[in-house]
Formats: structure tokens, C-alpha cells, sequence
């Protein structure tokens, strides 16, 4: 019986917060989130899965377009190698070089977001930010907005061009209110559907700022609504389950303003909730 194989891989980049005008600190996550995770996995094991680090990427000095090329670069490895790479950031910028290694991979693919904000700000003046990776995902035509869904916006301070940009792309939003009208497992339901249709991946992201910052205070911009821990832990659960997601990226966790370690614990639990599911794909036989 063939396990599954995992490669975690860190980015220790925040210049593309520090672009979009928040504040840096992500580069501090993957160490962090990395080491309590190890200390977890010491005690529980997944007997199905093989986990691989593939360390932490060396960034491109203030660069994000070049750093992102490195991202793409690693991750296009870990997939030849046949491993599910579940990539750690660093600034939201970083999703942009992994989901573009799948699209290369896997030809057309399918993008799960789960943010405060939509991420769709556009590149000016060739200033790559933090708030920019889906745009640049949709224009360079690694994703086509019609698979494209975002879950979790709630902010009063996001642009409506910026939601008429995605309505025009044909993209999906479901926000804050109506998913938990709905429930997350719903919600979630509809978005892996639309992500799936004449796709062959989906990728799965978390941007820790979509939860609530009573649970997760370490991040540039902690917002007092969003999900709660069992929600969003619930879908890094469903996501592992799923047989077409290929790629978690977990984004903006920021040690530096974290309150006694919630928020790299939560991180670590995510990844561990995202492990469950990938092990009861398999039993699955999927
Ligand atoms: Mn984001």
C-alpha cells in the first residue's frame, strides 16, 4: 500500500505586506508554525502519509516576482515527486507562485480562497504587493474566474471594483454572512463544485486574517469578525478530504504580533486537520 506523500515548504518572505502598506512579519511564520507542528507529529503520526520537508525558500531580496519564481521552481518539484505540497507563507504575494506551479502542472485548475479580502488588487507601477496574487492568477491565465471562489469577506474597507472585477472575471464570492447563514460545510460544498468543474486540481487557501482575532491575532491586519477556530479548522479538514485539492497554501501568519503562540498553534492545527483528511482520502481509495 502506497502512502500519500506530503512536502512542506516555508517561504520566509513579507516585502509584498510592506508594499501594500501592512505590517511585515510573516517571514517569521514558517520557522514557527514548522517547529510546532513537528512537536505534534512526534506524538501523533499518520500511518498513510509520508511527510517531506523541503525546507524554507532563500527569498530574492525585495523582489517578490523573482522570489515568487523560486516558489514556482520548488513547488513544481515536490509535484514530481508525487508529494501534495502544502506551502507556508510569508505574505499572501507567495500563492501566486505555488497555484501557478499546479496550473502548470495540471493544465486548468480551480482556486478556493479563504480570505477577509478579496486579493484581487491590481500590479502598478510593477509593485508586486501582498494584495495582488489572484489578479495576477486570473490575468496570466493560470486560473479562469469562472473556478475561482472566495470565501469569508466581510470587511466594510474592501473596494467595490474590486468585487466588480471578480463579477466580471465570472468569479464566485460567498461572504462572511451568508456562509454562516448557510453553514461552512455548505458553503464549502458549493465552492469545491465550481472549483472542480472541467478542472483537473484545485488549490486550497487560507489567509489566517479571514478568522476572527480572538483566535488568531498574529497577522498584518486582524479583523474583530471572521471565522471561528472550529470553522476554519473544519475546512482545512474538508479541503484534505477532497480528492482534487493539490496545493494548501496557508498565508500571513505574523509571529511577531501573535498572543502567546494562538495563532502559530492554530496554523499548526490546520495543517494537522488538513493531514486527517488527506489520510481518509486514502482509505477512501480515492
Ligand atoms: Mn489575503
Amino acid at each position: 500500500m502506497n502512502k500519500i506523500s506530503v512536502g512542506i515548504l516555508g517561504v520566509p518572505f513579507d516585502y509584498g505586506v510592506k508594499l501594500v502598506g501592512g505590517r511585515p512579519g510573516a517571514r517569521f511564520g514558517p520557522p514557527k508554525i514548522k517547529e510546532e507542528l513537528n512537536k505534534t507529529l512526534k506524538n501523533k503520526s499518520f500511518k498513510d502519509i509520508e511527510i517531506i520537508d523541503y525546507g524554507n525558500i532563500t527569498p530574492v531580496k525585495k523582489d517578490p516576482k523573482k522570489t515568487h519564481e523560486k516558489v514556482t521552481l520548488t513547488v513544481n518539484k515536490i509535484i514530481k515527486n508525487h508529494a501534495i505540497p502544502i506551502v507556508i507563507g510569508g505574505g499572501h504575494d507567495i500563492s501566486f507562485g505555488s497555484s501557478k506551479a499546479i496550473a502548470q502542472a495540471y493544465k486548468k485548475i480551480g482556486q478556493i480562497n479563504i480570505d477577509a479580502h478579496y486579493d484581487v488588487r491590481p500590479v502598478i507601477d510593477g509593485k508586486i504587493t501582498s494584495g495582488t496574487p489572484f489578479r495576477r492568477l486570473l490575468e496570466e491565465k493560470h486560473l479562469n474566474g469562472k473556478n475561482f471562489v472566495e470565501l469569508g469577506v466581510h470587511s466594510p474597507k474592501v473596494l467595490k471594483e474590486h468585487y466588480e472585477y471578480l463579477m466580471q472575471k465570472k468569479a464566485t464570492v460567498l461572504k462572511l454572512d451568508y456562509i454562516n447563514k448557510i453553514t461552512i460545510e455548505k458553503a464549502l460544498e458549493k465552492a469545491f463544485l465550481i472549483a472542480a468543474k472541467n478542472t483537473n486540481a484545485t488549490v486550497f487557501d487560507i489567509d489566517i486574517d479571514g478568522v476572527q482575532s480572538r483566535f488568531a491575532p498574529g497577522c498584518s491586519a486582524p479583523g474583530i469578525k471572521g471565522f471561528t477556530k472550529k470553522q476554519i479548522l473544519k475546512t482545512a479538514y474538508i479541503a484534505g478530504k477532497n480528492k482534487n485539492v493539490k496545493l494548501f497554501n496557508l498565508m500571513e501568519v505574523s509571529p511577531p504580533y501573535d498572543i502567546k503562540d494562538k495563532t502559530v498553534k492554530l496554523a499548526a492545527d490546520l495543517i494537522l486537520q488538513f493531514l486527517k483528511g488527506l489520510s481518509e482520502r486514502k482509505s477512501n481509495g480515492s
